[in-house]
């Protein structure tokens, strides 16, 4: 098994790096990519050292899967690239996420639908992932019909330039911005660019994806997509409506045997999930489980998983080891 890691040097290859290593992803080379800026340099990884080399170099090795998180534009140019020459690619960038042509996915939910046909698999935004992590056990139980979700997440999800920003505010540096205002005692509603209708990127991709990911249109979904400033992971607030009526116990005991999520709901002894405790963490948790009084068949919960984690690298692993296990590639 020869891997290759397009990006290895951003935020999120590093964070793939790391969950490879911890999940003991078993390959006989690895290749590290990135650009040109960064050809030739030498990276040290589990006691051995690497040359960094360009996506060209990495494509005339042809390794058997390629795992790229380095922005939609690379994604574009080289994943085609690979493809042709028999490597099957894991992209974490939103470039092919809504080509009908492509499986988008998320193991504990659609990982069946993957057939050594795909070559290109994608992988979801980040705040999609924990959310549908969350949704498909209770989709199976009740069939939603509604889902109204708002977000609140992590600095990293903007990358490294993003963090800096907020540290500079907290130390009273000056420094570069990467959002248009203050984020340091700050909440900004805007995540990506605005759209025409008045909803920005991250939130057409929540509803979108969502309805892919689900392999069902008819689920409606609403967003408001939030950034603040904490770090260790992005936090939801999720309000289902369900068209059959449901049992609060039987959502949690749901939703403690699904894979993947740790129910952390013990409002007693405060008790909840929080980004401070998902940091580092490959699960996605679930808590403040509780009906939503105002209307039949309706329940709200609270969901928070690391975004750099679950929603990209783990995720993005967890394709791959599917795709070893079942021999798809
Ligand atoms: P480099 O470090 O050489 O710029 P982040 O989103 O954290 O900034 O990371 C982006 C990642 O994508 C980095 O590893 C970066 O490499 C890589 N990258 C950017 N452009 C290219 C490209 N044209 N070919 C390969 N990798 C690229
Ligand atoms: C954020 N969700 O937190 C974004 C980052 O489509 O993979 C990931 C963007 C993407 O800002």
């Amino acid at each position: 098994m020869k891997l290759a890691l397009v990006g290895a040097t951003g935020l999120v290859g590093e964070q793939m790096l790391r969950v490879i290593a911890e999940r003991k992803f078993q390959f006989d080379e690895l290749l590290l990519v990135a650009s040109p800026r960064s050809a030739g340099k030498v990276v040290s990884y589990q006691g051995k050292e690497y040359t960094v080399v360009t996506p060209e170099d990495a494509i005339a090795q042809r390794p058997d899967i390629a795992i790229f998180s380095a922005g939609g534009g690379t994604s574009l140019k080289y994943a085609p690239l690979f493809a042709e020459a028999g490597t099957t690619v894991i992209d974490n960038s939103s470039a092919w996420r809504m080509d009908p042509t492509k499986k988008l996915i998320v193991p504990e939910v659609n990982a069946d639908a993957l057939t050594t046909e795909d070559k290109i698999i994608a992988n979801p935004n980040c705040s999609t992932i924990q959310m549908v992590v969350a949704l498909a056990p209770l989709h199976k139980a009740y069939k939603i019909k509604r889902v109204v979700v708002s977000t609140y997440q992590s600095v990293t999800g903007s990358g490294k330039a993003a963090v800096d920003q907020l540290f500079n505010e907290r130390k009273g540096v000056e420094g570069e911005m990467a959002y248009p205002h203050r984020i340091d005692l700050n909440v900004l509603p805007h995540i990506d660019v605005f759209q025409d209708n008045g909803y920005t990127k991250e939130e057409m991709k929540m509803i979108k994806e969502t309805n892919k990911i689900m392999r069902d249109d008819s689920i409606r979904v609403t967003a408001t997509t939030v950034r603040i400033p904490t770090m260790g992971g992005h936090s939801e607030s999720v309000n289902i409506e369900f068209e059959k009526d449901f049992d609060l116990a039987e959502v949690r005991k749901i939703l403690e045997e699904a894979p993947g999520i740790i129910v952390q709901d013990d409002p007693e002894n405060n008790v909840y999930p929080m980004p401070l405790n998902a940091h580092n963490r490959d699960e996605t948790f679930v808590g403040r489980l509780r009906r939503d009084e105002s209307q039949d068949n309706t329940l709200n919960m609270w969901i928070v998983a690391d975004n750099l984690r679950k929603g990209a690298a783990t995720n993005t692993v967890q394709i791959a080891e599917y795709l070893v296990e079942n021999k798809l590639v």
